[in-house]
C-alpha cells in the first residue's frame, strides 16, 4: 500500500514560470538580505512595517490577474487525480496555485500568504488585502498584533507528523524547484532513502545543495519536466 504512495515537495521554483519570484540567486525576493535575518520572528518585531510592506507586495503580486498556475501545477493536480494509489503534495510554497490548479491533498508546510493570524488571541482567518501594523483583529480587538500565517525562521513548519508519516515508505519521492537549503525540507529525502527503497527524483533548473542525495536528477524548468514525468 505504501508503496503506492508518492509524496512530492515543491519550491519556490514551481512557481517561477508563474510570474513569481524564488528567494535565493539574483532577482531573489530578499536580494541583498541575508534570509536567515529577515525571515524570522525577531525581524518581525524589530522592523512589523517592512515586514508588512513585504508580504502586502507580495499578496498583491499573487493576485495579479497574470499570476496563474502553470503546467506544472496543473500536472500535479492530474496526478493526484489519475494515480490509483495515494498522493500527498507537500509543499513549501505559500502561494495558492496548488490549490488553484486543483490539488487538495495539500500541505502548507510554511504556511499561507492569504491568511494571517493574532499574535494576541491566535485567531486565523484568511486575507487578501493590505495589512498595517496597526490594524486591529477582528476577534478580539487588540491592535498591532496581526502577522502574515507564514513559518519563518526558527518556527516549527506545520504538519511535520504527517508529513513524516507520509514518507516512511513511500514508493516515489519527488522535489520539485527547491534548492535543498532549509530544513527539515532538505531533509526529506535522506528520510525516504533511510525509511525504505523509495525512487528519489529531483526536478530543478540547477543543481541543488542535496542534489547528491537523489538517485535521479531531471534538468530544466518544471513547467516542461514535471508533465513530462506524470504524463
Ligand atoms: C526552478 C525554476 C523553474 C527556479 N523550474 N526549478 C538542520 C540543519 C541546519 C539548520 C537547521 C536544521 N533544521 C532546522 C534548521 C534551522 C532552519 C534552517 O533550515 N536554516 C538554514 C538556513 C540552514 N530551519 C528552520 O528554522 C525551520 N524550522 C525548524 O526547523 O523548526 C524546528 C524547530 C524549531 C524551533 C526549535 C526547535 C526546532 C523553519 C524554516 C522556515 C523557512 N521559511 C521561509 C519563509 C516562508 C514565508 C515566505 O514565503 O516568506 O520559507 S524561508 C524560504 O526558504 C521559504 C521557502 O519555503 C524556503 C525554501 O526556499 P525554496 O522554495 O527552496 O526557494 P529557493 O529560492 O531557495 O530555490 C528555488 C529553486 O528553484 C532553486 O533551486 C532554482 O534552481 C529552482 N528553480 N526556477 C524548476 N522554472
Amino acid at each position: 500500500m505504501a508503496a503506492d504512495r508518492i509524496v512530492v515537495l515543491t519550491g519556490a521554483g514551481i512557481s517561477a514560470e508563474s510570474g513569481l519570484a524564488t528567494f535565493r540567486g539574483p532577482g531573489g525576493l530578499w536580494e541583498g538580505h541575508r534570509l536567515e535575518e529577515v525571515a524570522t520572528p525577531e525581524a518581525f518585531r524589530r522592523d512589523p512595517g517592512l515586514v508588512h510592506r513585504f508580504y502586502n507586495a507580495r499578496r498583491r503580486r499573487l493576485l495579479e490577474r497574470d499570476v496563474q498556475p502553470n503546467p506544472a501545477h496543473r500536472a500535479l493536480a492530474r496526478l493526484e487525480a489519475e494515480w490509483p494509489g495515494e498522493v500527498v503534495l507537500v509543499t513549501q510554497n505559500i502561494d495558492d496555485l496548488h490549490e488553484r490548479a486543483g490539488s487538495r491533498r495539500l500541505l502548507h508546510m510554511h504556511g499561507e500568504l492569504l491568511r494571517i493570524r493574532c499574535e494576541a488571541c491566535g485567531q486565523r482567518r484568511s486575507c487578501r488585502e493590505d495589512i498595517d501594523c496597526t490594524d486591529a483583529c477582528i476577534a478580539c480587538g487588540s491592535a498591532g498584533t496581526l502577522r502574515p500565517d507564514v513559518v519563518w525562521f526558527g518556527e516549527m513548519p506545520h504538519g511535520l507528523e504527517r508529513i513524516y508519516e507520509a514518507l516512511s515508505g513511500c514508493g516515489l519521492f519527488l522535489a520539485v524547484g527547491t534548492s535543498g537549503q532549509v530544513y527539515p525540507a532538505a531533509g526529506f529525502v535522506e528520510a525516504v532513502r533511510a525509511s525504505g527503497a523509495a525512487r528519489t527524483i529531483e526536478l530543478n533548473l540547477e543543481p541543488s545543495a542535496v542534489s547528491r542525495c537523489f538517485a535521479e536528477r531531471r534538468t530544466g524548468p518544471a513547467a516542461r519536466t514535471v508533465p513530462a514525468l506524470v504524463d
